[in-house]
């Protein structure tokens, strides 16, 4: 790929890095280390003029945002809790599929004395969904291992992200009502856009194709 102004992507370990370096590798591009193992951040790739940044999932939007990265790849259940400001979002990866849900105990009654409570680390998409609905919500707000809060009586209900269902299973919890599909998204800041439009532009179509030509293999 024949690229004209120097590039920086952010990405975070785990499951997005994973997926995501098998569609960079279709436009040339591989990081110099394994950023799995690496305790750099900032990594050097096969080509000259791109780096990866290496962040934490929910701060992908955020680095974007403030030009720190011209470009990303976020969650969607990550862009709605963000808000997506200062942020194109020109490609559906398809990868690290999974679902927002409502999940609950199997036998959870609504209470009767007080509202009903949600704990979520999704604040904003579990208000807009509840509200959407009519119904009069508390958001606990949470950082992890939400399962836990219908089991200690801390919340009637979760919301988070199901993908096999088996670890709300291992915690006897079962999904009950569906928010979303997510999947993971390629990001881009607005001014990058505009000013390395040539460039980016050129990534966006490689990416693409290996987007259509994985899910057409
Ligand atoms: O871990 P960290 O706090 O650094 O960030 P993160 O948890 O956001 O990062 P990571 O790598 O775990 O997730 C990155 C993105 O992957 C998320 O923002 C989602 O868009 C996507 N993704 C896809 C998932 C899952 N599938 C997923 N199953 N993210 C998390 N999970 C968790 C889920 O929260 C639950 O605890 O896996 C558990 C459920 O999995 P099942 O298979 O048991 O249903
Ligand atoms: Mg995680």
């Amino acid at each position: 790929m024949n690229l004209n102004a120097p590039l920086t992507i952010a990405l975070s370990k785990g499951r997005i890095l994973e997926q995501t370096l098998p569609l960079l590798a279709h436009a040339g591009i591989a990081p110099l280390e394994d950023p799995e193992t690496s305790r750099k951040l900032i990594l050097e790739t096969t080509h000259p003029q791109v780096k990866f940044v290496i962040i934490r999932a929910s701060d992908v939007p955020t680095y974007v945002q403030y030009g720190a990265a011209d470009l990303g790849v976020s969650g969607k259940d990550v862009l709605l809790e963000h808000g997506g400001e200062g942020l194109y979002e020109p490609l559906d990866l398809g990868i690290a599929r999974c679902r927002l849900m409502v999940a609950g105990k199997p036998d959870t009654q609504p209470p009767t004395s007080r509202r009903l409570r949600i704990a979520t680390k999704y604040v904003h998409s579990a208000e807009r969904y509840f509200a959407a609905r009519g119904q009069q919500v508390e958001i606990i707000k949470l950082y992890g291992s939400m399962e836990l809060a219908p089991l200690v009586g801390l919340a009637d209900l979760i919301v988070d992200l199901v993908e096999s269902g088996n670890t709300l299973k291992a915690n006897g919890l079962v999904p009950l009502e569906h928010i979303a599909d997510i999947s993971s998204r390629l990001v881009v800041n607005k001014a990058s856009w505009k000013m390395k439009h040539e460039t980016v532009n050129a990534l966006l179509t490689l990416l693409r194709e290996a987007v259509t030509t994985r899910s057409a293999g």
